[in-house]
């Protein structure tokens, strides 16, 4: 496919071309001023869906193509001999809000052009390729998170459907109007036999600084960091901002930022590398003359260590407990994720290294921060990712997001190199 001048377009270019037109879509309120949010099923998300799955059919010679009971688009790209075990790939299409343009969507983007180019050469692999675009990893519309590859593990929890967005629409309804059967049959029967895969693999961009700093445009990932969320709220008393005296309030919000710092120094002296962020506050029906009554508040606490996790998560919440007992306020957590460090399978790992060894780049391994439907996936098959490069020193949940198209050449290149070696296997 030469473009208007003549020339061969890198395989770069054109994940490029198909990342800039998903961006296309985006949910109302954040279309209108060019910024990037897809969440779950929205009118973007389903647009998304529909589109993946078009180039998936007519572009790219997938088999079998379809929308599933969670809204993940699947593809399948058959292998030379029928019923052989299959490699399991994908990531996700939803997004933060305010996202840039290549989380989840690289890992989705990736091994679509990797069948296109099989297909066009007219070759087929000893085994069946199944590209997974995850309909939900980002947590943003309901609670409950990583909805699509949650599926696949049979950890779809049934009460989850009764989650309700911002707008008191629950996920069973969103899922109606999307025209999905929103029941528990159908769902559940998404979950994957793993005697009927090789296991999953996930391409994604890095987002933090490394492979910037190293100058090193691909990383395998030796673990993925665990992680515990909650929602949480704090409940005081709202009075009078010009009247009540300062050793009289029970100020919610108050008692929220005394935790929010206690988060960030917990977490800066620890010696092992955890992290801890509220990235939700809110003082609902606030006002600027009364005292907060309640404050509602986000909490994600993660580490490469499960223990190192836990520790941070139990001084969290005896802070929270002390805090509000000292100040004569009430305070609720509800957990809405808890997920183990996954530490990568030995041999995929390997097959990663020997993908990048092949390119006749440097070999970096690294953990990854940041969750990923391959966590997941860990519950069921053994997994391994590739981490690509971002641009803007790796900037990532924020439209700054960038990857040039030199790295998602190699990323391509090393996918291919992936499933050229597992055919030899
Ligand atoms: O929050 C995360 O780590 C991921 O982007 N879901
Ligand atoms: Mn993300
Ligand atoms: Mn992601
Ligand atoms: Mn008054």
């Amino acid at each position: 496919l030469n473009d208007k001048f003549g020339h061969q377009p890198s395989l770069g270019n054109q994940v490029w071309d198909w990342a800039e037109a998903l961006s296309e879509h985006s949910d109302p309120g954040f279309k209108e001023t060019g910024e990037l949010t897809v969440t779950y099923l929205t009118p973007a998300h389903q647009a998304c869906a529909a589109q993946l799955r078009q180039w998936m059919l007519e572009d790219c010679g997938f088999d079998e193509v379809g929308i599933d009971a969670v809204g993940n688009v699947v593809g399948v790209y058959l292998g030379m001999t029928p019923n052989k075990p299959r490699l399991l790939t994908g990531s996700h299409y939803d997004t933060v809000r305010r996202a840039g343009k290549y989380d989840g969507r690289l890992g989705v983007l990736v091994p679509m052009l990797c069948v296109r180019e099989l297909h066009a050469s007219g070759r087929r692999l000893p085994f069946d390729l199944e590209v997974i675009a995850f309909a939900e990893e980002e947590g943003q519309r309901y609670k409950a998170t990583f909805l699509g590859s949650s599926a696949l593990v049979g950890d779809f929890d049934p009460n989850w459907l009764d989650e309700v967005d911002a707008d008191g629409l629950s996920m069973r309804a969103a899922m109606h109007a999307a025209g999905l059967p929103a029941e528990m049959s159908s769902i559940q029967a998404l979950q994957r036999d793993p005697a009927k895969y090789l296991g999953f693999v996930e391409l994604h961009i890095e987002q933090g600084p490394l492979l910037t700093e190293l100058d090193l445009p691909l990383g395998v990932v030796t673990s993925i960091n665990g992680s515990r969320r909650y929602l949480g709220e704090v409940m005081g008393v709202a009075a009078h901002a010009g009247t009540t005296p300062m050793d009289r309030r029970r100020d919610a919000a108050a008692a929220v930022a005394e935790l929010i710092l206690y988060v960030e120094q917990r977490a800066c002296t620890d010696e092992q590398q955890v992290v801890g962020t509220v990235g939700m506050l809110e003082v609902p029906a606030g006002s600027i003359n009364v005292i907060p009554g309640c404050c509602r508040f986000s909490l994600d606490l993660r580490a490469s260590s499960d223990a190192a996790r836990d520790a941070l998560d139990a001084d969290v919440r005896d802070a929270l407990a002390f805090i509000c007992e000292r100040r004569g306020l009430q305070s609720r957590l509800t957990p809405t994720m808890a997920a183990d460090a996954a530490p990568s399978d030995a041999g995929w790992q390997a097959r990663w290294e020997a993908a990048v060894t092949a390119l006749g780049l440097p070999l970096l391994r690294l953990t990854s921060g940041a969750g990923h439907d391959a966590m997941m996936l860990h519950r069921l098959l053994p997994q391994a990712m590739l981490f690509v490069r971002g641009g803007n020193g790796g900037i990532s949940h924020n439209p700054l997001e960038q990857v040039s198209n030199d790295d998602a050449d190699l990323a391509v290149r090393a996918f291919q190199q992936l499933l050229d070696q597992l055919a030899k296997e």
